[in-house]
Formats: C-alpha cells, sequence, structure tokens
C-alpha cells in the first residue's frame, strides 16, 4: 500500500488568524469508524447495566442513535454523561469514577495522519496534553432545560488557555477539534473570534442565571464571529487564545466530536494532576506511548491516587471576583 504524504498545513495562515481548518484530515474508515463501534458497544453494555439497576425504563436500543443518548441521558442526568468522557472530574473522584479509555480513542489521538499536522504546527517533540474530552450532544430540544453541560449542550465563549492554570501560560498548548459527524451550523458547529489570540488572555467571568460556568462577557468579546463548519474527517487547530464557542444542536442528529490538545514536551499542562503522555519525540522515540493499555493505566493510576488524595489548591485562575466581571 502506497503511503500516504501528510497534509500540509498552512501554518502561517494559523499563526495569523488563531485558527485553521484541514479537512480531509483523518480518514475516515481507520481514524473514525472504530471510534464509533467503540462507544456503540460502550452504549449497549451501559445501557444493560442501569436497566439491570432500575436507572432507566429501557435499553431504548430501538431508538436512533440522537435519540437514544436523549432518552439515556434525561432519565440518568448529568452522571450519565460521565462514562463516556475521557477525561476524569476535578473533584470528587472514588476509585468507581468512570471514565472511557478504549483502543479506538488512543489511536485516535496517536494517529499518525493527526500527529504529522501537529508536528507542523509545534515541532516535533509532542506532548498529549491531558484536557480532552467527548461531547456527544443530542438534539437540544429533547434533552431537559435544566441539563447544562458544554459536553452534551451549547458551550459559551471562552479561551482555551483560560480555562487551564496559569503555570500553562508559557505552553504552547494547540487545541485539536475533530468532529466524528458532520458538523454544521445546524447541529452546533464551533464558532471562532479571528484574530482574536492577538488580543491576549481576557478574564472569564462566571455564568450567572441561565449562563452557567465561567465565560467571557460578550461585551469583551465583541460582536463579529465566524462558524466553523466541517465534515466527518476534518479538523479544526485553534491557539490556546483563540476565543471560541458552540451554537445549539437544533437538528435530530447528534453533534458529535473529540477535543484534543496537544504541546511540547516538558512544557506545564495547566492541569497537573492530570497524566500526560509523549505522542511523537524524534529525539527520543523509545519515550513514546504506542501502546493503549499504558495510556489506559495512566488515567487509572490517576484515579487511584486522586481518590486517595485529592488536589488541593485551584483548579481555575479565576476568582470571579475581577472587575469586568462586576457588569458582566
Ligand atoms: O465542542 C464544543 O462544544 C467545545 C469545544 C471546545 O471548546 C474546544 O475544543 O476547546
Ligand atoms: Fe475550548
Amino acid at each position: 500500500m502506497a503511503v500516504a504524504s501528510p497534509v500540509r498545513v498552512d501554518v502561517e495562515r494559523f499563526e495569523e488568524e488563531g485558527y485553521l481548518v484541514a479537512e480531509g484530515l483523518l480518514d475516515p474508515a481507520q481514524d473514525l469508524d472504530p471510534v464509533i463501534d467503540e462507544y456503540m458497544a460502550l452504549l449497549d453494555t451501559l445501557t444493560a447495566q442501569w436497566l439491570a439497576e432500575g436507572k432507566i425504563t429501557s435499553t431504548h436500543a430501538d431508538l436512533p442513535f440522537a435519540q437514544r443518548m436523549a432518552q439515556v441521558l434525561s432519565e440518568t442526568s448529568s452522571a450519565g454523561y460521565r462514562p463516556f468522557d475521557i477525561s476524569l472530574p476535578f473533584s470528587g473522584v472514588t476509585e468507581e469514577t468512570p471514565i472511557h479509555l478504549g483502543p479506538a480513542v488512543f489511536q485516535l489521538l496517536t494517529s499518525p495522519r493527526l500527529i504529522d499536522a501537529v508536528e507542523q504546527l509545534i515541532g516535533s517533540e509532542i506532548l498529549s496534553n491531558p484536557i480532552q474530552h467527548v461531547r456527544i450532544k443530542p438534539p437540544q430540544a429533547l434533552l431537559p432545560p435544566e441539563f447544562q453541560s458544554s459536553l452534551v449542550g451549547q458551550t459559551d465563549w471562552h479561551q482555551d488557555q483560560g480555562v487551564a492554570l496559569p503555570e500553562v501560560d508559557e505552553t504552547t498548548m494547540l487545541t485539536v477539534w475533530l468532529p466524528i459527524t458532520d458538523a454544521t451550523e445546524e447541529n452546533g458547529c464551533l464558532c471562532v473570534v479571528p484574530y482574536s489570540h492577538q488580543r491576549g488572555l481576557v478574564t472569564h467571568c462566571p455564568g450567572r442565571g441561565q449562563r452557567k460556568g465561567l465565560h467571557i462577557p460578550d461585551e469583551v468579546r465583541g460582536r463579529a464571529y465566524t462558524p466553523v463548519p466541517i465534515k466527518r474527517g476534518g479538523a479544526l487547530f485553534l491557539h490556546c487564545r483563540t476565543m471560541h464557542a458552540s451554537l445549539k444542536n437544533e437538528s435530530d442528529g447528534v453533534r458529535w466530536s473529540f477535543d484534543l490538545r496537544y504541546q511540547p514536551i516538558g512544557q506545564p499542562t495547566g492541569r497537573p494532576w492530570f497524566p500526560a503522555f509523549v505522542v511523537r519525540s524524534r529525539h527520543n522515540p523509545v519515550s513514546e506511548v504506542t501502546d493503549w493499555r499504558v495510556w489506559a493505566d495512566l488515567w487509572r493510576q490517576t484515579r487511584t491516587r486522586l481518590a486517595a488524595e485529592p488536589p488541593a489548591g485551584k483548579f481555575n485562575r479565576w476568582t470571579g471576583e475581577e472587575a469586568v466581571c462586576e457588569v458582566a
């Protein structure tokens, strides 16, 4: 089989505009379909278990995926989402806290097609930063209104640097956003403010009323933004200070994505209590983690440690008392 040459990334444009779309970066059959299969199997296992425990009324296996997720999450509330995500919560971790650590997700995290592109943007010594999530967003209208989480619903305006600890400020953290299903304006694709990374880090304020969570106040952000629809197989690269958010899923399908982060080896990750690993090192190739079980063990060991000794100190950098937040 011929080896495909790496997609060339427009590094200059990324640096200038603070974001870049690379359509056709991944091979959907090799990189994405195994992830879908892995999650379908996970959903079958979880729904069988939850039905047996009386947590849900049916496995809802007759429903299409988007409607099934919505139904299951409506019945289980936000705790029902936790076993799908690929990270741990900030607090309250126990030995039983679920996290999804499967081979197909690891293959996606380390896909050579993806890492070849990352290498063009941040160099050849690449660490997988542990700030990572899967977002499986059912149609918004099917979720109870109190179900507020950017993992299943709309994401408010933020900069990724702003949701990591200040230790990350000197780190060249790169966000890679990958749609598993086509992301459209109707189903809640991302929106970015082009060039906003050039403004530096801005204060994130805690939400009030309907708008929970830390976000960039509208008057700080300004009005212009660009929706970024992307087809499955494509990727969006984001600078760590590019302002971004997502739209509501107003379709009747699912809006499903992974957001992963990479950085040069040796720089702080911004979540020091979570595990990072070497994805690629041209200088020291033996340091690369190539077995998904090693990666899964890193997270399991972290879980054991956090269950025994919850991290002291802060999980985010803002106090909510900043002057700009008074008026927001
Ligand atoms: O997918 C989303 O809704 C938000 C993603 C995001 O904020 C990110 O990739 O950094
Ligand atoms: Fe983000």
